[in-house]
């Protein structure tokens, strides 16, 4: 009997040392939960931003503002997830209520909601209809609902926890399942509060007890991620522009924003989350979250400000292929639809994409490997290029550094990589190179940091016969799940429309270049580029390249009325300063005299038609300075001023995208006010550029 269980145990040893029977590695570092493998894996995923704002033309909403005022002309769910599933993504996040408290639901917390308003006479519910809609459509369905509530008269006070909480419950009961819940960092200033109109501060550390809620969605939705700028399960990228860091890890510890005070939502080194941390405390990878125009909200005056389809595969690479996600919002418009010059913006996008990822030309490739861990078949080479996301190559757990090599059948041309680890494990992979060979020897033509989910290198094509990927330096035995190489297709590239200080307007690119300046989309009939024109007075241009038969996709650029002759009376006496704020390039920055409070008063030289006013923020990063409330005036001499509107700008901080104030109607005026009673950090007021727009035909009365 002895000798049999010897004999046995002798047989299972051997066993368990055979090639076939290697231990997996071991897991590294923080690793993704399951509500974050689900997250990782839907990668690309739309934003609705929708609701009172849409018919106000705001991006942030007061909260004082009428329920009446919803009412979608023409609402169609269908149309806008379907234009959401057509452009690859796999999930859409509706903005159930935004920070104006609104709620697109026939919530009971609140009397502020689509009940009390005239779509479909009250009997509509936003919510339902979209993450229906969702559901038949295969798409995810996720859920932003805003913490700061400027409506809620309770906002500030313990009793507003229980109406989030409440609200919250709601959306996570009554709706199927949520793939992720959204949490704005935006918190707490001024709003109407029930008619209080004060400024609300809050603690951004204790008010929201925020351990508690989060429990609360784990417990309604087990399977939803939890964004906000403290996870826990993603994190805001730090930029609503649309980029990730490189490297971008998906472990990151938060640190809070003001010495001594804790991270929390708001709250937080903001600027480190565009990289996070090599060996952060937490698995807790970036979204990037940006608007496919310039606004989150839907503002006809935006209509040539989409994005165009090489903005957004700029984006795609610069996020997803940086191993973060993507979150593109589509707003709909007062019809309640996607505009249609986001709709081809997009289709021209998905072309793209389809066609750069539809062949893989690993096909038929061999791949060995420096090392493949226990020379087990399990963890051989060759896993990378299968499509089972289970599978990968792997190393002995002593080896860091290591090296695969893909043989092609014959010689191939590439301008594109994509590298996957094998994250359930952890983010092992600290450095990289790709390497071709050429002369027979092998050459580097790109290296990198992290990889993690998805790693997208797209550069100048490249032609070699055999292609390496070499892992420099690692924090445990790499693993990697997925290797494929593609070829985008060369596209026509849109021209650059550029205009002088002049006003010449230059149009440069491939040839043939044809334009509109009356907003039509460039046909083979338009005018064609030869020279550059005076276009002093502003307006639309579009322009599209025509080569051999194929079209390329339009140029757009929007100018305001040349600032020739414009100059600073009062509020700063500094000219080269002055100068900054005409000299058409949004790089260089007026600053104010003083701190605060303050004004800048210009004199446009000749009296113009006025339709709108815009002032261009600083984008190098640095918030102070930002003005976030405004008034403007207009006079014909320097006494009798007349106010055209007074607000604020609501997301500059986040967004410091060009603000335009429309006029009501157009008014003939010499003389701009700018008055800025709302300044980031109450420092000097800080503006890259202003500029108006004005009306062409009576376009000015010389005085
Ligand atoms: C920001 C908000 O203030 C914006 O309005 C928008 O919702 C964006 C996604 O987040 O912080």
């Amino acid at each position: 009997m002895n000798k049999i269980l010897v004999f046995i145990s002798f047989a299972l040893l051997l066993g368990a040392c055979s090639p076939t029977q290697v231990a997996p590695p071991l897991p590294f570092g923080p690793l993704p939960n399951k509500q974050q493998m689900q997250w990782h894996n839907t990668e690309f995923y739309g934003f609705v931003h929708f609701t009172i704002n849409t018919f106000t033309d705001k991006e942030w909403g007061f909260g004082n503002e009428s329920p009446e005022l919803f009412n979608p002309s023409d609402f169609n769910a269908a149309q806008i997830v379907k234009t959401t599933k057509d452009a690859g993504m796999k999930g859409l996040i509706l903005t159930c209520k935004h920070h104006d408290g609104f709620c697109l639901w026939p919530t009971k917390t609140t009397e502020h909601n689509i009940s009390k308003s005239p779509f479909e006479n009250g009997k509509g519910d936003i919510v339902r209809a979209i993450s229906d809609e969702c559901r038949k459509q295969g798409l995810k369905f996720g859920v932003y609902l805003s913490p700061w509530d400027r409506n809620n008269p309770a906002y500030g006070t313990p009793a507003y926890i229980d109406i989030f909480r409440a609200q919250l419950t709601e959306l996570l009961t009554s709706y199927g399942d949520v793939f992720e819940v959204w949490f704005d960092g935006a918190n707490g200033g001024t709003g109407y509060y029930g008619g209080a109109n004060e400024k609300r501060e809050i603690n951004r550390v204790s008010y929201y007890d925020w351990d508690n809620t989060f429990a609360l969605v784990r417990k309604l939705q087990p399977n939803a991620a939890i964004f906000s700028d403290i996870g826990p399960d993603a994190r805001w990228v730090g930029t609503e522009a649309g980029f990730s860091g490189d490297p971008c890890w998906n472990r990151y510890t938060p640190e809070g924003r003001e010495p001594g005070i804790p991270p929390a939502n708001g709250q937080t080194k903001y600027w480190e989350a565009l990289n996070g941390h090599r060996e952060g405390k937490y698995w807790m990878p970036a979204e990037v979250d940006v608007s496919i125009r310039p606004g989150w909200f839907y503002h006809m005056s935006e209509d040539d400000k989409v994005k165009t389809p090489e903005k957004l595969l700029d984006i795609y690479y610069n996020s997803i292929g940086h191993g973060a996600t993507f979150l593109l919002n589509l707003p709909p418009d007062r019809r309640g639809q996607i505009h249609e010059n986001d709709i081809k913006s997009l289709n021209e996008f998905k072309t793209i994409l389809d066609e750069t990822f539809s062949v893989d030309l690993t096909k038929g490739a061999k791949v060995t490997a420096s090392n493949v861990r226990g020379n087990s078949k399990n963890y051989q080479a060759q896993n990378v290029l299968d499509d089972d996301p289970d599978t990968y190559w792997a190393s002995d757990d002593e080896i860091l550094t290591n090296e695969l090599v893909i043989n092609f059948q014959e010689t191939t041309s590439f301008n594109l990589v994509n590298i996957q680890e094998y994250i359930a494990l952890g983010q092992r992979v600290w450095g990289w190179t790709l390497d071709k060979w050429e002369n027979e020897q092998w050459v580097q033509f790109t290296s990198g940091e992290s990889i993690g989910h998805r790693r997208l290198w797209r550069g100048p094509m490249q032609t070699t016969s055999r292609l390496r990927l070499r892992i420099t330096q690692a924090g445990a035995c790499p693993l990697i799940s997925k290797f494929s190489v593609h070829s985008e297709p060369s596209y026509l590239v849109p021209p650059t429309i550029a205009r002088d200080k002049d006003g010449n307007l230059t149009i440069a690119g491939q040839k043939e270049i044809r334009y509109t300046t009356d907003g039509s989309d460039p046909d083979q009939k338009s005018m064609t580029f030869t020279t550059p024109f005076d276009f002093s007075d502003g307006g639309v241009v579009k322009a599209k390249i025509f080569t051999n038969g194929k079209a390329g996709t339009t140029a757009i650029k929007q100018f305001n009325y040349l600032k020739k002759k414009w100059k600073v009376i009062s509020g700063n006496e500094d000219s080269h300063n002055n100068n900054n704020l005409f000299d058409e390039d949004e790089t260089t920055v007026w600053v104010s005299t003083s701190k605060g409070k303050g004004n800048l008063v210009v004199d446009m030289g000749e009296t113009l038609a006025l339709k709108s006013f815009s002032m261009f923020p600083r984008k190098d990063g640095i918030k102070s300075g930002l003005i976030t409330r405004y008034q403007l005036w207009v006079a014909n001499d320097t006494t009798n001023w007349a106010l055209i509107k007074e607000g604020e700008f609501s997301n500059i901080y986040n967004n410091p995208v060009e603000q335009v104030i429309p006029f009501k109607e157009t008014r003939n005026a010499r003389y701009l006010k700018f008055v800025f009673d709302g300044i980031v950090n109450d420092s000097e007021a800080q503006i890259a550029e202003i500029g108006v727009s004005v009306e062409k035909t009576n376009l000015k009365t010389t005085m």
